[in-house]
């Protein structure tokens, strides 16, 4: 089962920023694909909801410094 998420990101700065938040959820179990769009500040991630939750999701993001909101 893939499920597609859209979470509002905040704190990024530079497009390095997008490329951290993109490496560091792809490297989470059960993320299958992960874009984040810096001038949209939005985060799009593909994920498998019995390896991962939204909230693992998010929890990962603030690890990283920023803020995430689920939208969609
Ligand atoms: Mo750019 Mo972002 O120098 O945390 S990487 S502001």
């Amino acid at each position: 089962v893939k499920e597609k998420k859209e979470f509002a990101i905040t704190g990024m700065t530079c497009a390095a920023c997008s490329t951290r938040i993109e490496k560091g959820l792809n490297k989470l179990e059960g993320v299958s694909s992960a874009n984040v769009n810096l001038a949209l500040e939005r985060a799009t991630v593909e994920f498998n909801p019995s390896d991962v939750t939204i909230n693992d999701i998010i929890q990962k993001v603030e690890k990283l410094g920023y803020g995430a909101i689920i939208k969609s």
